[in-house]
């Protein structure tokens, strides 16, 4: 049965399929490597309830049959390995004559290759003979805290802050091992846990007031191969009596920060760098002194360039001030516009990071057209596991299934998954004793750490791996899989339609309010009136932001993706679509449709209850009743809404609340 707590490092007695040797030999002492040792050892006890003994050189039988654990630079020559090359942090398993040899290019690589190798046992993949070799695609596979010093969480939808409470670094100690570990299994180094707005006392991280604990979470994470970001405040020198000014070309600031990073590096001397938002939704930054976002992020960089860090700058940046009069405007131009100007002009240590779609998180956007356009300066895509605009957690919404579509993107150039060499996402945990809220968001939690390790994984292979590891394997966890399969397209049929974005209740963002972004001041509008919907991208120019290749894909509602035909285009409600009906029975339809899937995955869930852990069960239960009800209260709002506007009903007959 499903312990919520351990996600899918359960404790399950499984069918084994190859015979475990007694020892397990160690080679290396590193923090890492004894840590990787420890996780073997557990590992083996959880799945095959046996205890592997440690041994070291001096004790070593060397005639028995051993898992070899190691770097494979010492092991090569024992364990013959077939030419499998693997780069940074990669690693290599291979199953020979009863010996299990897990080989880490470095001592990260080691701790995934455990990892990767327990979880394979557990989906009865490792056989005699069997031979893997993995690298990671990306680098840069960082988790960003949105968390408060209060103990709050800024989108956080599973409970209170792991690490704050009261204005105070307040932890368990053993629980932030335990979430290092879940990481690490997917292969998670980075980590940022205050949120990117710093405010308050949040400010002071950067400071001894709270150094000393912060290095204590380090230590834990960085047994796991983990290494902290700090969030830090473009404005903080210009704090009341530090200086007058935050001016990244002023001297005094210059020295205020190199200061700052001489004191931090002192007590964590590994830290990643400092993630900043600047200039963004009422946040300092380089702006108020007329200075460029190149002028702000390298004054940073160069401060923390001594000791190895690197600064990430998020290009969230566009006017959150705007007239929803003005036509000419486009927000999902903004990043673009503020940061492909300054291609080439970032020194080597600062990182962009892109928000995926243009404009916030949607549940469908296209690909920013900022990738692919910028081609001197390091950049990453930042996505979020935290389901703001996805449901909350009440909702189930699986979202490797959009990631999937996102890493196939082609910028004209390559595709996201070859191009992007780093990732970044807003995290879905909390203190919530199965750490999401909702139990199987805890597949997107999973899904993200092993989409961006391997993008060429679809969302399919990530959820059946995924129910597995976490329900066993058996048809329980093939029905949970396609439950989650159903889930994505399910939530974007009862939302907005077609690409449109931001219909969600204003702030909070659960539930429709059809007009309540129209006439505020965010960017986002619809411009629905009694004709036609939606705003002409070819007008703004936003669609002349891509290579040729899409702009002409884009910019012709006839080759447009369809789930995106309303991002790009004003049409008519009479609009013909590929299926031969208007885009205004289209809208219908599709509102119909994914009420009745969450009705149907209701129902596949009740059907399971027999084979689950009650508590479980319920739990998911009463979520997807949550579902069931904003489902509806979409499907009717946004029908009553057309029908309303048009005065055409459904050709079906349906229903309409008017
Ligand atoms: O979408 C918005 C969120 C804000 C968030 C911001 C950002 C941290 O609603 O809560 O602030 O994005 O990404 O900076």
């Amino acid at each position: 049965m499903l312990k919520e707590y351990d996600c899918w490092l359960q404790k399950r007695k499984i069918g084994l399929t190859i015979k475990i040797p007694d020892a397990v030999y160690v080679q290396g002492d590193s923090e890492i490597i004894t840590q990787a040792a420890k996780e073997y050892v557990n590992g083996i006890q959880r799945l095959a309830n046996v205890t592997p003994k440690i041994e070291t050189k001096k004790t070593a039988n060397s005639s028995l049959p051993k898992a070899w654990l190691g770097l494979i630079s010492d092991m090569e020559k024992q364990a013959l390995f077939s030419n499998l090359a693997a780069g940074a942090e990669g690693f290599v398993i291979k199953i020979a004559d009863n010996n299990i040899y897990i080989a880490g290019k470095d001592d990260a690589g080691l701790l995934y290759a455990v990892f990767r190798f327990l979880s394979l046992l557990a989906c009865g993949k490792i056989k005699d003979n069997f031979e893997i070799s993995e690298t990671p695609a990306s680098s840069l596979r960082i988790i960003n805290h949105w968390d408060n010093l209060d103990g709050t969480i800024e989108r956080g939808y599973a409970g209170n802050s792991l690490f704050f409470k009261n204005e105070k670094i307040v932890y368990d100690s053993q629980r932030i091992e335990d979430y290092a570990r879940l990481l690490a299994s997917i292969g998670i180094n980075r980590i940022s846990l205050n949120n990117v707005n710093v405010r308050n006392r949040a400010k002071l991280l950067i400071t001894e007031v709270y150094l000393e604990q912060l290095a204590e979470l380090a230590a834990i994470f960085r047994r796991f191969a983990i290494r902290l970001f700090i969030s830090v405040n473009f404005a903080s020198p210009r704090d009341p009596g530090v200086l007058k000014t935050a001016d990244p070309l002023d001297a005094d600031v210059i020295k205020w920060w190199k200061e700052c990073a001489s004191v931090v590096y002192k007590y964590i001397p590994d830290l990643a760098g400092f993630i900043v938002k600047a200039d963004s939704e009422g946040e300092s930054g380089p702006f108020q002194y007329d200075r460029t976002h190149a002028h702000g992020a390298n004054m940073l960089a160069s401060a923390v360039k001594p000791y190895g860090g690197e600064i990430i700058w998020r290009c969230f940046v566009y006017n959150c001030q705007q007239d929803w009069r003005d036509k000419k405007a486009d927000r999902a131009k903004a990043a673009y516009e503020n940061f492909k100007p300054l291609d080439g002009k970032f020194d080597d240590n600062v990182i962009l990071q892109i928000k995926f779609g243009p404009y916030d998180f949607q549940v469908r956007e296209p690909v920013s057209p900022l990738f692919g356009a910028l081609k001197k300066t390091r950049h990453i895509m930042e996505l979020q596991i935290t389901q703001e605009y996805t449901g909350h957690q009440i909702d189930l919404c699986y979202l490797p299934f959009m990631w999937e579509d996102i890493m196939n993107f082609d910028t004209g150039e390559k595709s996201i998954k070859d191009l992007i060499k780093g990732f970044a996402a807003v995290v879905n945990t909390g203190l919530d004793n199965n750490w999401t809220g909702h139990t199987l968001a805890q597949a997107n939690l999973y899904g993200y750490g092993r989409i961006i390790w391997n993008p060429s994984l679809d969302a399919k292979e990530i959820a059946h791996e995924w129910c597995a590891l976490s329900f066993g394997q058996n048809e329980t966890a093939e029905k949970i899989s396609s439950i989650l399969l159903k889930s994505y397209p399910a939530y974007e049929k009862y939302t907005s339609p077609f690409g449109i974005c931001f219909m969600v209740t204003p702030g909070l963002h659960y539930g429709p309010n059809i007009e309540g972004y129209e006439y505020s001041r965010w960017g986002t509008y619809h411009r629905a009136n009694v004709k036609e919907i939606g705003i002409d991208r070819n007008e703004t120019g936003f669609v002349n932001q891509y290579a040729k290749k899409n702009a002409d894909i884009f910019s012709d509602p006839k080759k447009c993706p369809q789930n995106l035909l309303l991002f790009f285009h004003r049409l008519p409600y009479d609009f013909i679509m590929k299926n031969g009906e208007t885009l205004l029975q289209n809208i219908y339809d599709t509102h119909f449709e994914g009420y009745d899937e969450v009705l149907e995955m209701l129902e596949q869930w009740k059907r399971l209850k027999k084979n689950l852990d009650n508590a479980v069960y319920e739990s998911v239960l009463s979520r997807f009743e949550r579902q069931l009800l904003n489902a509806r209260e979409w499907r009717d709002q946004i029908n009553t809404y057309f029908f309303r506007k048009t005065g055409i009903g459904d050709s079906k007959g349906r229903l309409i609340y008017d």
